[in-house]
């Protein structure tokens, strides 16, 4: 790797690092993947608190630029590497994409997200009430999908690389997608695309 390659401080079991490592992997951008140890709390270390004082993977690093954040990340790399395509600029679009940041980071976070955190990482959440939030993310998304390939415009944006990794690994928090047609279908849309990589899947069926 050269000293210009960017750098992504990630965590293989994390959606929001995934996020990151989707993105850069649709583009084709190289990149060198450091994992920060989160379960030993290498987080919390001063040199990693030196990069985002938050304690929290992702951080990419672009020469003198550190970018905390998954979807200001996202912002960055479109910025940076893109023509319009993944961040498409017209104002309706741009504002659509943005709209599905905000609920990466919020209720899908809440939601798919906590109930993972629960089964795979014994999160305290309430069950139940995570369950909930989980499937009325997970029902909204699959109102907005109906009839449309993707979730913004007529092709794959960012918006759909913010809102995946969660979506897709729902199973893993024990909230079913088996009811969600247009979801899976999505799905399997993205997964389709070239430079699509995964994420691991964990085995949650000894899990709570
Ligand atoms: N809003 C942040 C959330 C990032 C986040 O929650 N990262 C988790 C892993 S999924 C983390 O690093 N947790 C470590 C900790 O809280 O100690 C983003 O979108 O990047």
């Amino acid at each position: 790797m050269s000293e210009n390659t960017l750098k992504l401080y990630t965590f293989p079991l994390s959606g929001h690092a995934h996020r990151a490592e989707l993105a850069l992997s649709l583009l084709g951008v190289p990149y060198e993947a450091i994992v920060v140890d989160l379960a030993g709390g290498e987080q919390r270390s001063d040199w990693f608190k030196k990069l985002n004082p938050e304690g929290k993977v992702p951080v990419l690093v672009d020469g003198d630029v550190v970018v905390s954040e998954s979807t200001a990340i996202l912002t960055y790399l479109a910025q940076k590497f893109d023509d319009g395509t993944w961040l498409p600029k017209g104002a309706q679009a741009a504002a659509t994409v943005e709209k599905w940041f905000a609920r990466a980071t919020s209720s899908l976070a809440t939601g798919p997200a906590a109930a993972r955190l629960i089964t795979i990482f014994g999160a305290g959440f309430d069950p139940i009430i995570t369950a909930e939030k989980a499937h009325a993310f997970l029902a909204l998304l699959d109102a907005e999908l109906e009839g449309r390939d993707y979730l913004v415009g007529d092709h794959a944006t960012f918006a759909d690389v913010a809102i995946y990794s969660y979506t897709a690994h729902a199973p893993e928090g024990h909230v079913s997608l088996e009811n969600y047609a247009n979801i899976l279908r999505w799905i399997a849309a993205i997964e389709a695309l070239p430079g699509f990589v995964g994420m691991p899947k964990t085995d949650v069926s000894a899990a709570a």
